[in-house]
């Protein structure tokens, strides 16, 4: 089944970390797929474009379906799926409804962590940081990580409840990315505890990002949240 998927990716991707996490999960490991380098532009080949006018990671097709951004990559692949593998999406209501709740709170994470200091810092050269500026956006970063490490703290171990769902894939990849960043994740015991054990799954393994293990990052990043 699997052979009539194709996955494009880059390392380090966060988007493209939330598909390749489902595709392990429902096992589908081995699927064919392109690591494209964003640093030779792979991301705007012909190639990709045809599929992806974006231009964008990740970029995925099933048979003649193309179906570009992360989310609704994730979605698909569990409404195809639903009982191959890990169920990532119970077929209880209310539990449902939960987690597609997180899933989409998610969205906050990436703008506080990515959007606003990632980008930030990565698109400003030291000397014209805007120190109170970068001070409000780590205030908002605590904010929003404090309300995570409530809902873990309350949960059975998981983002909701106490089976691996949707909602840590689409949550996990974040942990993954403050902490090589420097997120110091034991001011936050239920955060920490949660990527001791997320950490260890065989489709996170699997689809670690392959240049974080080669190359150390700045950790100065997220150290002060
Ligand atoms: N909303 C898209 C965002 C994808 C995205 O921004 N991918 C980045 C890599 S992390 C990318 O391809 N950036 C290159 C570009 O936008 O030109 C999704 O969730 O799939």
């Amino acid at each position: 089944m699997a052979s009539n998927m194709f996955l494009y990716w880059g390392s380090g991707s966060m988007p493209c970390w939330k598909p390749m996490l489902v595709l392990e999960e429902k096992g589908f490991s081995g699927y064919p797929n392109k690591m494209i380098s964003f640093s030779d532009k792979g991301h705007k080949s012909e190639e990709v474009l045809k599929l992806n006018p974006r231009g964008q990671m990740p970029t995925f097709k099933d048979d003649d379906v193309v179906v570009n951004e992360s989310n609704a990559i994730c979605f698909y692949l569990e409404n195809k799926f639903p009982d191959k593998g890990t169920k990532l999406l119970p077929d209880d209501k209310a539990e449902f409804g939960r987690i597609v709740q997180r899933c989409a709170e998610t969205a906050n994470v990436y703008d506080n962590f990515i959007v606003n200091i990632a980008r930030y810092r990565f698109s400003t050269p030291k000397e014209k940081l805007d120190e109170e500026l970068l001070k409000t956006k780590y205030e908002a970063a605590r904010k929003e990580l404090k309300l995570w490490e409530g809902y873990l703290a309350a949960s059975g171990g998981y983002v909701v409840g106490s089976n691996f769902t949707m909602a840590d894939v689409f949550f996990f990849p974040y942990v993954a990315f403050g902490v090589r960043l420097g997120l110091d994740v034991s001011k936050y015991p239920a955060i920490s505890a949660y990527y001791d054990k997320v950490k260890d799954r065989p489709s996170v393994k699997a689809s670690w990002p392959p240049h974080w293990a080669e190359k150390p990052a700045d950790t100065s990043m997220f150290r002060p949240i």
